[in-house]
């Protein structure tokens, strides 16, 4: 017989997404889908030049193609200061430009049309004169004195956005000095894409009677949205609705507020129509917020005996022509001083400038929560590289170096309070798991026969759940999250919550964590969320804060439900709250466990017996400001094999061992590892955007950037453990991103390990055919 908690489908059971059987017949409701009577379509007249004063816009053959309605230009923008809009980052951003544009295929104007055929005919008719200027691509060469101005608009005459740092830099000079061995590294982290299969898009639509906005967007935080669009635009907050419906994948990409989605509105409020907008898949890919380009350089110091004394970085991030990341407010580098990873470094000292050039804008997004994969790799990579020049395992490296259990809560000395850990039994679970000691040995072998064969480490720790309110916050709302619980009177529930999924699966693991609190099944609680109107208010899903926040804010709210049931209880068994016990998910007299109330009953009771002078009804809200962010880790090995004819590399095994401490749906977790591994194994070796001397993006289209596809990945092979996290309700962390942070230098270190003899420190990422194949040749060991 199966037990209670099987039934019910609380935490722990890998309980099936209520949302497939939707999506896998086609009926997910996504913004695309969302259809309007005398709706108009728009598409947008983007920049060819990656830099270039804007002479003249002449509109006046769009409007002749048939269906076309209006061409909106910067300048009509301009006369409602509209033209601007801000950043996330408190930085500015031109929603049309009237003068000059900044990065190639930025939007330059939009045209409204009755179809989405005319629109496009309409924007193709658009005719802007432009004269080009020289861009600014190189963002090292941006911060020399004599360069060009990206943006002339600014006070401050430099490309130089910011200067950020933290730890101590006396300190770590002294370890350094005093330190055996010094390895230092220039690693660069090209910019790459999400790619998520649904690109973004909205319906913007103003109800002339009741003069409320709505807008269906492909949104990852609809509320913070709403705040915003009502600060910016003086609509009243209520007499606007946000609505994310099904979202195609989020990855970070639909954190910012796009161009189109503000012309998309004002569109919607001039026309009195409703507009949609809709992206194709090169504009998703040119135009839309990127991910990583940081310039590293990285020291790390140690004594003869591996132990690890201190990390220097300084680091250039290249932020396209607007700081457009989707960072908290204080932290211009997003978390990036997690880069002392799961070690326990003394000393560590870290700098990052953030500069302009002529790209688009962004730094955030692509499953990190903010800047940590940068952090992780560049540790992962410099340990790597300590090992090498010691002559030590990287195993057993790390094992000398890891914050050991009961060191926990472990202040890193760069400031985090790093909340629990067991780093060696994940290392060793993996290593057993794929076998290293023998995969140690057949390197050997086979390194004697001249074949190339590696085993890369990557022995990583995340930081999730922003945030403790006092530190973090996204342009002065701060960083708790929500979660409202109603019982209906017959025992069923509707649970809705701040956060929402872009694939997550949250309708599902959300009402999990119901069940698990309130013992009622599964299958009768509806999670609903990413409707301003109807979700209470939340800051949204990224960083993987989901469980973190929203997760235990689900829990608090039903705890407190359990405690009105058990005055309900009480009465309904006369009995003292005092004899009551919560057992197998029922309320049961202390002694006497035949006599016992379910939830069910008690909702029931809510409604119809409750007692006089109690309020009638069962429900709560609970708004949850973490005290502390998780910090959830793993440990990963990869085995690679070079193909010495071609220079390609194949990921022969790859064990991912992770811990988010307790899990609530085992099959989920697994799924978000399969796919935030698959994300990893990307900008290791295939993804990047790149750009040519003129400002012409390579990458922009799905020809040039290579998303893996199943005939590349390979089979993951996934297990974890489970440290729970002491300050969270439920124990739980969260992990929605650690596979794709984790992943890329444990692919990379088993690349460079295949080369080590021959002289190979380090290679820069994506690792692709040629690149390695031309390595090879110089080595000579190419055939
Ligand atoms: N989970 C669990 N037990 C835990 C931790 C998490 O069962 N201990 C479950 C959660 O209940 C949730 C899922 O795993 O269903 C991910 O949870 P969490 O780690 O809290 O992350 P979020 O829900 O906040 O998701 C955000 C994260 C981010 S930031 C990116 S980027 C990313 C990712 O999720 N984008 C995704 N995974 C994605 N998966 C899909 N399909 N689509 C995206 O856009
Ligand atoms: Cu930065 S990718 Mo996720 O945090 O949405």
């Amino acid at each position: 017989m199966p037990d209670a908690t099987t039934t019910l489908g609380g935490i722990g059971h890998s309980v099936k997404r209520k949302e497939d059987p939707r999506f896998l017949r086609g009926l997910g409701k996504y913004i695309d889908d969302v259809k309007l009577p005398g709706m108009l379509f728009m598409d947008i007249v983007r920049s060819p030049h990656a830099h270039a004063r804007i002479l003249s816009i002449d509109s006046s053959e769009a409007l002749k193609v048939p269906g076309v309605v209006a061409v909106v230009t910067g300048k009509e923008l301009e006369a409602a200061g509209l033209h601007w809009m801000p950043t996330l980052m408190s930085d500015t951003q031109m929603v049309l430009p009237t003068d000059r544009v900044c990065y190639q295929s930025q939007e330059v104007a939009c045209v409204l049309a009755e179809d989405r055929y005319a629109a496009a005919d309409g924007a193709a008719a658009v005719q802007v004169e432009y004269e080009a200027l020289p861009p600014i691509l190189d963002p090292i060469k941006a911060l020399e004195p004599d360069a060009p101005l990206v943006r002339p608009d600014k006070d401050k005459k430099s490309n130089h956005i910011w200067h950020w740092e933290v730890g101590d830099r006396e300190a770590t000079q002294r370890a350094f000095d005093a330190s055996d061995v010094v390895v230092a590294q220039d690693i660069y982290i090209p910019r790459i894409h999400v790619a998520s299969i649904e690109t973004c898009g909205c319906v913007a639509s103003m109800d002339r009677v009741s003069g409320k906005l709505t807008v269906w967007m492909t949104t990852q935080a609809p509320h913070a949205i709403r705040t915003v669009f009502s600060l910016v635009s003086k609509i009243p907050e209520h007499k606007i609705r946000v609505i994310s419906p099904d979202i195609g994948g989020g990855f970070g990409g639909k954190v910012p507020v796009y161009p189109g989605y503000v012309c998309a509105v004002v569109a919607a409020l001039v026309t009195g129509r409703p507009v949609k907008w809709i992206e194709d898949r090169s504009e998703n890919l040119q135009a839309d917020s990127f991910a990583r380009d940081y310039h590293i350089h990285a020291e790390l110091a140690a004594d003869n005996n591996g132990k690890m004394q201190g990390l220097r970085i300084k680091t250039i991030a290249d932020h396209g022509y607007a700081d457009a990341a989707a960072n908290p407010s204080k932290f211009p580098a997003g978390l990036f001083s997690i880069c002392t990873g799961s070690y326990d470094m003394p000393n560590a000292h870290v700098e990052v400038d953030g500069v302009y050039t002529n790209k688009p804008p962004g730094g955030i997004a692509y499953r990190c929560s903010f800047r940590v994969t940068e952090a992780v790799h560049t540790i992962e990579r410099m340990v790597d590289s300590l090992a090498l020049k010691l002559n030590m395992d990287p195993a057993e490296l790390r094992s000398k170096n890891f914050i050991h259990p009961e060191q926990f809560p472990y202040r890193s000395a760069l400031g985090w309070e790093y909340d629990s850990g067991n780093y060696q039994a994940a290392l060793d679970k993996a290593k057993a798991m794929i076998g290293y000691d023998d995969l140690r040995r057949e390197q050997v072998e086979k390194r004697a026969r001249g074949e190339l064969m590696g085993i890369g480490i990557s022995t990583f720790t995340e930081i999730v759940g922003a945030g403790p309110s006092h530190t973090f916050d996204i342009l002065g709302i701060k960083m708790f999250d929500s979660a409202e619980i109603r019982v209906h009177p017959t025992g069923s529930a509707i649970v809705r919550i701040g956060v929402q999924t872009q694939g997550q699966g949250h309708e599902t693991t959300f009402a999990q964590i119901v069940a698990e609190e309130l013992g009622l099944p599964v299958d009768n609680i509806e999670v609903e969320h990413g409707d301003t109107d109807t979700a209470p208010y939340g800051l949204g899903t990224y960083a993987s804060r989901s469980t973190p926040t929203a997760g235990a804010a689900t829990a608090m709210a039903a705890r407190k439900i359990r405690e009105k049931a058990m005055h309900l209880a009480a009465h309904l068994l006369e009995v003292s709250v005092d004899d009551l016990e919560w057992k197998d998910y029922q309320f049961q007299v202390r002694g006497a466990p035949e006599r016992f109330k379910t939830m069910a009953d008690l909702a029931f009771a809510a409604y119809t017996n409750h007692p006089q002078g109690m309020e009638a009804g069962l429900e709560a809200v609970c708004y949850y400001d973490p005290p502390n962010l998780t910090f959830p880790f793993g440990a990963y090995i990869a085995v690679v094999d070079i193909d010495r004819g071609t220079g390609e590399v194949k990921v022969r095994r790859f064990v991912a061992v992770d811990d988010c401490g307790t899990v609530i749906n085992p099959m989920i977790v697994e799924g978000q590892v399969h796919g935030g591994l698959t994300m990893g194994l990307a900008p290791a070796l295939y993804e990047q955007i790149w750009y040519d001397e003129a400002g012409n993006i390579h990458g922009g289209t799905l020809m040039d950037y290579l998303v893996p596809t199943a005939m590349e990945t390979p089979r993951w092979e996934t297990d974890r453990t489970v440290t729970p996290s002491p300050h969270h309700p439920l124990g739980a962390k969260g992990v929605g991103e650690s596979a794709t942070v984790g992943a890329p230098p444990a692919i990379v270190n088993a690349v460079v390990d295949a080369l080590s003899h021959l002289e190979v420190t380090h290679l820069d990422i994506p690792i692709t055919p040629p690149r390695l194949w031309r390595l090879l040749q110089e080595k000579g060991v190419a055939l």
